[in-house]
């Protein structure tokens, strides 16, 4: 299916069945991936219920605008923000899940590095772990081999804490993907479908403005690993770096990032403002680039 030296040396298909996500991944159609952040920084105040109502509207508002996936998460990766402790970020994660997974069509992901909250949402109606960590933490591995669900493998340099400060890389496109290429093993080897991998070059993770504006110029390097690449430059600050714009007004900035994205290959957009990415997708398809 993918041809790659990587997946050749690999044990493949020794978890759970194709799940029905893994094919939409494939389609050849790229995806908008809309963001759902339930941090506290967020959705403020009003309370826990009042966070989880507005957090399921959003939601529902993002499907609405015609989201092919939502990606659900409560840990904020923002430079120098405090992780949330287990309990914090299940109860943040997991009734939002459920209350989405109730109502709306639409598949969701959960951001997390956490294998008990990824076990949980997906008992509560997830189809898909988005991990910044790429299941580097114990037991992260073997819970979505387990769980038989597709998995977006991100790199980052360092932890979110310190990542920001002075980073540096010989070749970042090289290292990136070879780190990609190595976590990719590592889930195959832990029985992951291959099918079910879909890869990440992290953006802003570990990254000065000439890395991010490198890697995306070379998303190719990337595609040519044999996997869906997911990209996420939404309003982050390679995009306002490029604009001198700040982040509210980062939407044209993000858009024709997620062109470019589209245009060397990338198939999952994770994106803030999804009506707007959908309209650059249906221009793109009209030409028959997309
Ligand atoms: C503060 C800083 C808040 C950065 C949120 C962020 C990605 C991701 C994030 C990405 C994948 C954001 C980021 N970014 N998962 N999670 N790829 N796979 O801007 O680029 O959404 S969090």
């Amino acid at each position: 299916m993918t041809g790659t030296a990587v997946v050749d040396r690999a044990t493949a298909g020794t978890g759970p069945s194709t799940h029905p996500l893994s094919r939409v991944l494939r389609a050849g159609r790229p995806l908008v991936c809309g963001i759902l952040n339930v941090t506290p920084d967020s959705f403020s105040d009003g309370g826990l219920f009042d966070s989880l109502d507005r957090a399921v509207r959003h939601g529902c508002a993002l499907a609405a605008e015609g989201a092919d996936l939502i990606d659900i998460g409560g840990e904020s990766t923002r430079p120098g923000a405090r992780p949330p402790t287990l309990t914090e970020e299940l109860d943040r994660v997991v009734p939002v899940v459920e209350a989405l997974a109730g109502q709306a069509t639409v598949p969701l992901s959960v951001d997390t590095s956490r294998p008990e909250v990824m076990r949980a949402a997906v008992a509560a109606g997830a189809s898909m772990v988005n991990d910044v960590r790429a299941l580097q933490r114990p037991g992260a591995l073997a819970a979505v081999a387990e769980l038989g669900v597709p998995v977006c493998l991100m790199h980052m340099q360092r932890a979110p804490e310190t990542m920001q400060e002075d980073p540096r890389y010989q070749d970042v496109v090289a290292e990136v993907r070879a780190f990609l290429a190595e976590r990719v093993v590592a889930c195959l080897d832990a029985g992951v479908r291959p099918e079910n991998l879909v890869i990440d070059p992290g953006f802003g993770f570990g990254k000065t403005l000439e890395h991010n504006v490198a890697l995306l110029a070379s998303l190719d390097a990337f595609t040519r690993l044999g996997f869906p690449v997911m990209v996420g430059l939404s309003r982050k600050s390679v995009v306002g770096q490029l604009t001198g714009r700040t982040v509210g007004d980062r939407l044209p900035g993000s858009l024709a990032a997620a062109l470019v994205a589209v245009q060397r290959g990338a198939s999952v957009l994770r994106v803030h403002d999804v009506a707007a990415t959908r309209d650059v997708l249906t221009v793109l398809a009209a030409v028959g680039t997309a």
